[in-house]
């Protein structure tokens, strides 16, 4: 007998297929579902189905469980498109003052795609090994359309510049652009020596030159502020580290607190206390004996003097 149609379906679409003569075989080239098969069931294929009539009405059909033929009627459908990487912490040019900073980033794939595969995550630091999902220090939540992960560096970066850098793929095997961020890490405080006035300085000048040298290892350039009695004394200029600043001291004892700040935010401190004492001293009685005296001979002179 002779066969009458061959029908094919796939994603709910059936297809005729036609007779080709030449071949001996059925046959129909048909348009791949737009969608990646990934999601379909656990094997990741669109099932096919066969059908196969013939002149005297009989029927015959044939799937994907089928035991001999149902490994070819399995369509995978692989989508192409890359998945995204956004970094959202720390921030490029960032200054950081913790050696062991936490990295956040979102993994995305696009609607209907295949899906983020969390287990080709790879995170770099400074191009070392790579640390994965499963590392010490990862945690990646499942969101909408991929993951949001945090990562928390596990040894102490050294001072001063990094580079963070994340690849993934979906599960289709689409790489995703490499993300990366660079940022700089600051726990050391600035240096600041100050050069005027020394501690315990007393003078009888209002005038008080404070002067030093400040620098920041790593986020220089630093700021200086100047307190005396804890009131803020205004704009210090900072030149290569150098600074002087004029500041006008009140009677009696006198508090100047200098604070370098580097801009990580980290500073130093140094306190000076000074004196201004513009009272001369008082000298309220002397005696002189024996008075008159015989020449040749010993006086005493004896003066009160306060201050
Ligand atoms: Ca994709
Ligand atoms: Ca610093």
């Amino acid at each position: 007998m002779a066969v009458s149609t061959v029908k094919v379906t796939i994603n709910g679409q059936t297809y005729d297929l036609t007779y080709n003569s030449h071949s001996g075989k059925w046959e129909k080239a048909i348009t791949a579902p737009s969608v990646t098969s990934y999601n379909i069931n656990a094997g990741h294929y669109y099932p096919v189905q066969i059908q196969a009539a013939d002149h005297a009405g009989n029927k015959t059909s044939k799937d994907d469980r089928d035991k001999t033929l149902g490994g070819h009627l399995r369509l995978a459908v692989k989508e192409t498109v890359k998945p995204i990487i956004s970094i959202t912490s720390p921030s490029g040019g960032a200054k950081l003052t913790t050696a062991s900073p936490t990295i956040k980033f979102q993994l995305r794939d696009e609607a209907n795609g295949s899906g983020i595969k969390i287990s080709s995550l790879s995170l770099k630091i400074d191009g070392g090994a790579s640390i994965r999902n499963s590392s010490s220090g990862m945690t990646y939540n499942a969101v909408s359309g991929g993951y949001d992960c945090t990562y928390v560096c596990q040894s102490a970066l050294s001072e001063g510049a990094h580079t963070i850098t994340i690849s993934i793929q979906d599960n289709d095997g689409n790489t995703a652009n490499q993300a990366s961020t660079s940022f700089n890490v600051d726990t050391v405080p600035p240096a600041l020596n100050i050069s005027t006035p020394a501690n315990g300085f007393i003078t009888n000048k209002e005038s008080c030159i404070v002067s030093g040298i400040t620098n920041d290892e790593v986020s220089s350039p630093v700021t200086v502020t100047i307190k005396l009695n804890e009131i803020d004394q205004g704009e210090v200029n900072v030149n290569k580290g150098s600074f002087n600043k004029s500041i006008n001291l009140r009677e009696g004892s006198n508090t100047i607190v200098v604070r370098s700040t580097d801009s990580a935010g980290k500073y130093s401190e140094v306190a000076r206390t000074v004196t201004l004492d513009t009272s001369p001293p008082v000298i309220s009685n002397v005696t002189v004996t024996p008075n008159p005296v015989n020449g040749g001979q010993t006086f005493t002179i004896e003066v009160t003097v306060s201050d």
